[in-house]
């Protein structure tokens, strides 16, 4: 009978320590003397000892949530991206101090350790990374829970930029062996696919045409201090049929592969649409395969503790990251209807009692709908249950018949989520009001307590403690290091915002992250900014609504308006952009070429280049927004109001001291009513004035032809200005930005200008601007993850932390 003590990491290892047992892993692990070992071999030991390091808290985690019978969370996600790993298991292991010591004692450079990590880009964009911070603040927070991903083999393509053009690169994380993973053969489900159903006295008994094998691949997420971590299982599709011999003999060697090849195709590929649902048959089956082994290991886990099945509500709680993994409401209700033999209503009531589902999209494109014939195909007996489930919710409520699950033969699975959900979120106050009011308005009105908000939040581990680790020492130096968990404590800044002293630290932290983004990643595109310019960011997916357009297109006005006068007291910028455009989606791409062609050409005007640059750095991702966010003075949070359901990069940057310069959209409104307006460089239109602008017939051409500075900024584009004369280059987006405008780029240009224009006069009184930038600091403790945990802890989930060793 083992005995589990509080986890050994309380007391954190010495340097000396560390030493031996690195050196132990790499002899011993990695069969490598240290004099022929490559820095990945050094990875991979360190790495190994840091896992070993979280099996105890793991364990022990396991151990007491079992002993008291807690209740369980269950976050369903088709994305975790998580980036790299081994920086945040040395900081949440409290380790960095003895590792500098260690590895400066066996010779190695500890960023070249890190460089050398693949990022895990197992995500698009915002629903992935909240997913990967949410999974660190459930471990922090000691909150028994387990992530269910699928273990994509390539993650989100790499960027790389031909002439200026976006080419998808095949992204290959598992190049190598990755060291943080606990292969899970056992744990493996059978996961069936198309076929049909019988009825076998009054039961519905179904049989798959095809079947393959799930097989769990776990992560350990370590929380803060290394006394909890909880596991993000991944799922690997496998066949179930073993390879075929005989047609390989037979010399029919492709044949043979195609059981292993097909089923492999489940986890193959991450789908890289952050907004434009797929609607693809793989899509669907990837969806499918992950909610199916995710419940029924649940369901396996569940049994084998409480073993009646009136207790599920009781004993876990699921969460569907979007409608992504929706299809887990009818595959709860068919295990438990068709392999428990439970009634419909009681499968309904259990299942209703344990879902729930989070909306992180108002975008029609992005909400999910299924052909019932597909649906059909795929999953015979699922579209049976859905049916059922419609009509009991039909004949339960009265409903108005434009309401309800499948509607002109589409599966509307946005609908199908709310009604097997005991509560519904959105990810931010002004989105969950907006999910009332308008893509759930029917429902909520049948169901009026259902939907909930959790307004979104970031880990301060990742984002501020291993992102900026010279800001860090000023804080701690100030207030402690308290606030890594309670990042509230942050308040404790508000006074040292009125000393010069810490802005002067400030500035000087801010100066040295700029410093080495310069020399490190903007040095390598020909981009030799300034450190005392405005570096002006915005990195996030490329999409319309975003409005990527109008920051280059603020850009253009200016450098014109420098041409116009290149003597005049300009405040120096350098603009940097990054992010990916999804490879279908051609108007965004066609972004990102006028991006890099106004760069091209800004860039090299010896008139304008000390007071004027553009930066775009190919290949965007978690690891490059580690760098970029620290470095940051200015915020571009500058989406049409009403689209972005909250933002989380707003928050990051609003931690590490930059400026906001943004819409009344997402979670923007409430970071500007945390840190004050006199803090926030708010402009345009409010969803409301939005709405009803962009349904007025000509807005954009009013707007166009009434902004000298805009128009001028089309018109040299028009020119092939930046396009080597070639005029038409840029004709559909023009003409789109002329003639239609959906996201109101022209509407909001000229305010947008003059908010920029504000921002560089606040610029020109440092001591002014370091202020406003500590106080953003000082106010940002709302938007820690661990305060949204809490939320969905609190009013959804109803679960408590559960403490070790009591
Ligand atoms: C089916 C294709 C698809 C894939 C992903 C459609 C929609 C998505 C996501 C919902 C898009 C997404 O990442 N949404 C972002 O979620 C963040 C976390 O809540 C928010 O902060 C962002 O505002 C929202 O755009």
């Amino acid at each position: 009978m083992i005995i589990f003590k509080r986890p050994v990491l309380t007391q954190f290892p010495s340097a000396q320590d560390l030493h031996d047992r690195i050196l132990h892993h790499l002899t011993r692990g990695q069969g490598r003397s240290p004099e022929t070992a490559s820095i990945s071999d050094w990875r991979m030991a360190i790495s190994h000892l840091l896992r070993e390091m979280m099996t105890d808290p793991l364990m022990a985690a396991q151990r007491a949530t079992q002993e008291q019978g807690a209740k369980r969370v269950y976050y369903l996600s088709m994305e975790f991206l998580i980036g790299r790993t081994l920086g945040d298991a040395i900081i949440n292991l409290r380790l960095d101090g003895a590792m500098d010591e260690a590895l400066a004692m066996l010779g190695l450079d500890k960023r070249e350790l890190l460089e050398d990590e693949p990022d895990a880009a197992l995500g698009n964009g915002g629903l992935g990374r909240l997913a990967a911070c949410f999974m660190e603040s459930l471990s922090s927070l000691q909150c028994p829970a387990m992530g269910h991903g699928i273990r994509y083999e390539h993650g989100l393509f790499r960027q790389r930029f031909d002439s200026g053009q976006q080419v998808e690169i095949a992204e290959d994380w598992l190049d190598r062996p990755n060291p943080w993973e606990f292969p899970r053969a056992d744990d493996s489900s059978r996961i069936g696919f198309k076929g049909h159903v019988e009825e076998v006295d009054g039961r519905a008994v179904w049989h798959p045409g095809e079947t393959v094998i799930a097989r769990a691949h776990d992560l350990p997420v370590i929380g803060w201090n290394g006394g909890w971590a909880n596991t993000l299982r991944l799922w690997g599709a496998h066949p179930a049929v073993p390879f075929d011999l005989h047609r390989f003999n037979a010399g029919d060697h492709i044949g043979a592969a195609e059981p292993e090849v097909l089923a492999r195709t489940l986890s193959r590929v991450l789908y890289p649409d952050d907004t434009t649902e797929a609607g693809k048959e793989l899509r669907l089956c990837q969806e499918y395969f992950l909610t199916a082994a995710a419940l029924q290991d649940i369901l396996r886990r569940f049994l084998s503790e409480h073993g009646d099945l009136r207790l599920l509500p009781e004993k876990l709680a699921i969460q569907l990251n979007d409608t992504h993994p929706a299809i887990a409401g009818p595959e709860l209700m068919r295990l438990l209807m068709d392999e428990h033999g439970l009634g419909f209503d009681k499968a309904r009531n259990l299942a209703r009692g344990t879902l729930n589902y989070t909306n992180h999209t108002l975008l029609p494109e992005a909400l999910e709908t299924w052909s019932t014939w597909l649906m059909g195909r795929v999953l015979p007996r699922h579209m049976q249950i859905i049916e059922m489930i419609d009509a009991d919710h039909r004949a339960s409520t009265g409903r108005p018949d434009h309401v309800g699950i499948v509607r002109h033969d589409q599966v509307h699975m946005g609908e199908l989520a709310f009604i097997m959900a005991g509560k519904v979120n959105g990810v931010s106050a002004l989105h969950t009001d907006l999910v009332r009011d308008t893509v759930f308005a029917d429902l909520h009105k049948l169901h009026p307590d259902r939907i909930v908000n959790q307004t979104n939040g970031v880990t301060p581990r990742r984002w501020m403690r291993l992102a900026n680790p010279v800001l860090v020492r000023l804080i701690d130096e100030s207030i402690g290091t308290g606030w890594t968990a309670d990042l509230d404590q942050l308040r404790g800044l508000e006074p040292f915002a009125e000393d010069p002293a810490f802005r002067e630290g400030l500035r000087a932290a801010k100066r040295c992250n700029k410093l080495w983004l310069a020399d490190h990643l903007l040095g390598d595109l020909g981009v030799k900014p300034d450190p005392e310019a405005i570096f002006d960011v915005q990195v996030k997916r490329i999409h319309e609504y975003k409005r990527q357009l109008m920051n280059i297109l603020e850009a253009i006005a200016l450098w014109r308006r420098i041409h116009d006068d290149p003597n005049g007291d300009w405040v120096p910028r350098v603009k940097i952009f990054g992010g990916k455009a999804a490879p279908g989606y051609w108007l965004a791409k066609t972004v990102i070429r006028l991006i890099n062609d106004v760069a091209a050409t800004i860039n090299n005007d010896p008139v304008t280049g000390k007071f004027l640059q553009i930066a775009y750095p190919p290949n965007y991702n978690v690891s490059m927004a580690e760098k970029l966010i620290p470095a940051a003075d200015l915020s571009e949070q500058i989406s049409t109001a009403g689209k972005e359901a909250s933002g989380t990069g707003n928050m990051k940057f609003t931690m590490n001291g930059a400026l906001t310069i943004g819409t009344l959209d997402g979670a923007n409104v409430e970071i500007r009513e945390h840190v004050g307006a006199g803090n926030f460089f708010l402009f345009g239109l409010t969803a409301a004035e939005a709405g009803a602008e962009a349904a007025r017939p000509g807005h954009a051409r009013a707007a166009i032809e009434a902004s000298e500075d805009l128009r001028a900024a089309l018109q040299m584009v028009a020119e092939g200005r930046f396009s080597g004369g070639q005029g038409d280059a840029y004709f559909e987006l023009l003409d789109r930005t002329w003639n239609d405008d959906p996201f109101l780029v022209a509407s909001d240009f000229d305010a947008y200008f003059a908010a920029q224009r504000r921002v560089d006069a606040a610029y020109r009184d440092p001591a002014e601007w370091d202020r406003m930038a500590a106080l953003n600091i000082a106010r940002s403790g709302y938007f820690s993850s661990d305060r949204t945990i809490r939320g969905y802890m609190a009013d959804i989930w109803r679960v408590d932390p559960v403490g070790i060793g009591e």
